[in-house]
């Protein structure tokens, strides 16, 4: 299960003063200890400083990150402009967070991403917006699998992510989900699938407890990638051992390494 650190997003009231203000110790200390808790990416958005703005801010989180870090960024924008500039400044393979189906972005961002040889995530979405069944999700999903191959982007650097909607504002929107992580495994057995955990608890009491018990679902569908806050150690220890259940961690090593470091929070 790869985990992409949510933390450093400007939609956050700790985070979007600190990209403002480009406190550097901030994110430093943000990216730290995230990577140190296990995310293989983070995840960089600085979406609220404006779009004009935005490029910017995005390298500059980006190169404070990885000041840090030995880690590859997911760069969090549907702003294909602060997509290039950050693919400047980024080292190793970056994660493009993310691209649609909308014919207006569509075109820029698949060729930033063919052209940088970077992995992509692919939302469930296009010119009609976000469709409200896993079927018609899926054929956006399918849609974007095949044009991002064709424009030379691997099958294994795709990335469908079924997006994730409060479970409070629509009782289907945590089943939906699971759906599409099926049906893409299914289908596509190179593609990776990814979701935004975080988003299914909003507005709801004890958020963790919620997030925990989808990651854990999600998985169960077939879910190989997560963004979510790795500073959750509860969370980030279901996830070692539902490995371990899904015949993921053969001998249950990283399971017993885990528990042996005293790692695991029951
Ligand atoms: N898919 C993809 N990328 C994404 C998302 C997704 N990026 C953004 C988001 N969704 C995932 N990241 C977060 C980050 C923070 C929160 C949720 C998801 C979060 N924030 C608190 C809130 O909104 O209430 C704010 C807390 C605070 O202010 O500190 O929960 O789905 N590809």
């Amino acid at each position: 299960m790869l985990v992409v650190g949510e933390r450093l997003n400007s939609t956050r009231k700790s985070v979007a003063p600190a990209i403002k203000n480009r406190d550097t110790e901030f994110v430093k200390k943000e990216a730290s200890a995230q990577a140190e808790a296990g995310a293989a990416y983070i995840d960089c958005n600085a979406a609220t400083v404006g779009k004009d703005a935005e490029p910017e801010a995005l390298c500059w989180l980006v190169e404070t990150v990885q000041s840090v870090v030995d880690l590859p960024c997911a760069l969090d924008s549907p702003n294909a402009a602060a997509i290039e500039a950050a693919l400047q400044v980024h080292r190793g393979t970056a994660l493009i967070n993310s691209i649609t189906a909308e014919s207006s972005k569509y075109d820029d961002l698949a060729r930033l991403a063919a052209e940088s040889g970077s992995k992509v995530i692919a939302l469930a979405m296009g010119d009609d917006g976000i469709p409200s069944t896993a079927e018609d999700r899926l054929k956006v999903a399918r849609e974007l699998v095949a044009n991002l191959n064709r424009a030379g982007v691997a099958i294994e650097d795709i990335f469908v992510d079924p997006l994730v909607f409060p479970v409070s504002s629509d009782p289907e929107n945590g089943r939906r989900v699971m759906q599409v992580i099926e049906q893409i495994r299914e289908e596509y057995p190179g593609v990776h699938t990814i979701a935004g955990i975080s988003n299914v608890s909003h507005g709801l009491p004890k958020r963790f407890l919620l997030n925990q018990a989808f990651t854990v679902l999600c998985m169960g569908a077939g879910l190989d990638a997560a963004i979510i806050d790795p500073l959750d150690e509860r969370l980030m220890s279901l996830i070692i051992a539902t490995r371990a259940l899904l015949g993921q961690d053969e001998f249950c090593m990283d399971y017993i390494s885990a528990a042996r470091a005293d790692k695991l929070i029951v």
